[in-house]
């Protein structure tokens, strides 16, 4: 039997290349987004030997995932050791006064009560398993603030707050929980925030060379394959050309 990972936001960026890094080094996959198309495209290209179950769901919808989850085959929710809680966004970028409603909604919707909806549906398979790992996808966002991030900011700190907070909670269980807070990657994040504006999205990555998706896979994987005794409470990743959240090299 497979040990099976469960990635939510698989189908772009951080999220997909952590499926394909997972499923080169033999496990099993659970992948949620909405993207449907976008999901089966991914499975294509995994090793034919790689078990992966779609989910298709939106995080803010708590029924949703919880059918979702409980759709999942009992041989799945038995050797289920891994959650990332990736699925999340920046919506709009500028000053708080100038703020949507709508955009706000979706990032605290998605960041933070999505991030909750997912992990209340695994815990308790990860508890009944005996032990697991939680890996939180925050931010260096989560870390600093920087001109115009406001709201996403807040969710992402709130994403580290939580990671503490589910430390303490599970660690009775054997659970591990890592908050993993990247810099700036060039992935559809950009696209997204600047909703669709692909040449905005493309000058927050010239002029030096970003993270990628697979820089981060890799950091999963990393964090994901210590032993048993040892767990990496908190990493931050960021281009050599990034100093801090909003200082990048000339
Ligand atoms: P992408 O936009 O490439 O991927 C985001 C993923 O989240 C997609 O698979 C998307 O799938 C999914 N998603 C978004 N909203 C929902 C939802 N409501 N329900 C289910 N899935 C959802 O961005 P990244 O890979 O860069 O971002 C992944 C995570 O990393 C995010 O939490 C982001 O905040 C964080 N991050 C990103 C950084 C960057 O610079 N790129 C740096 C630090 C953190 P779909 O649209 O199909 O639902
Ligand atoms: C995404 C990176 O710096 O744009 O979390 O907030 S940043």
């Amino acid at each position: 039997m497979g040990k099976f990972i469960f990635i939510t936001g698989a189908s772009s960026g951080f999220g997909a290349a952590t499926a394909h890094l997972f499923a080169e080094k033999g496990y099993d996959l659970v992948l949620m987004a909405r993207r449907e198309q976008k999901l089966h495209e991914l499975v294509q290209k995994l090793p034919k030997q790689t078990e992966a179950h779609i989910l298709v769901a939106d995080v803010c919808d708590q029924s949703a995932v919880a059918s979702a989850v409980a759709s999942l085959p009992n041989h799945v929710l038995d050797s289920l050791s891994i959650l990332v809680n990736n699925a999340g966004l920046a919506v709009g970028k500028g000053s708080i006064d100038h703020g949507l409603i709508d955009d706000w909604d979706r990032m605290i919707d998605t960041n933070l009560k999505g991030l909750l909806y997912v992990s209340q549906s695994i815990i308790p398979i990860l508890k009944a398993n005996g032990s697991g790992h939680i890996v939180n996808v925050a931010s260096i966002a989560g870390k600093e603030v920087y001109p115009g991030g406001n709201v996403y900011c807040a969710t992402k700190h709130a994403v580290d707050a939580l990671s503490r907070s589910m430390r303490i909670d599970l660690v009775n269980h054997k659970i591990k929980v890592t908050n993993l807070a990247p810099g700036a990657a060039e992935t559809e994040f950009s696209v997204v925030r600047f909703k669709g504006d692909e040449k905005k999205a493309k000058s927050v990555y010239s002029g030096y060379d970003p993270l990628v998706a697979k820089d981060i896979a890799e950091t999963l994987w990393f964090i994901c394959s210590r032993p048993k005794h040892v767990n990496v409470n908190d990493l931050t990743l960021m281009a050599t050309a990034q100093a801090s959240a909003a200082v990048f090299a000339d």
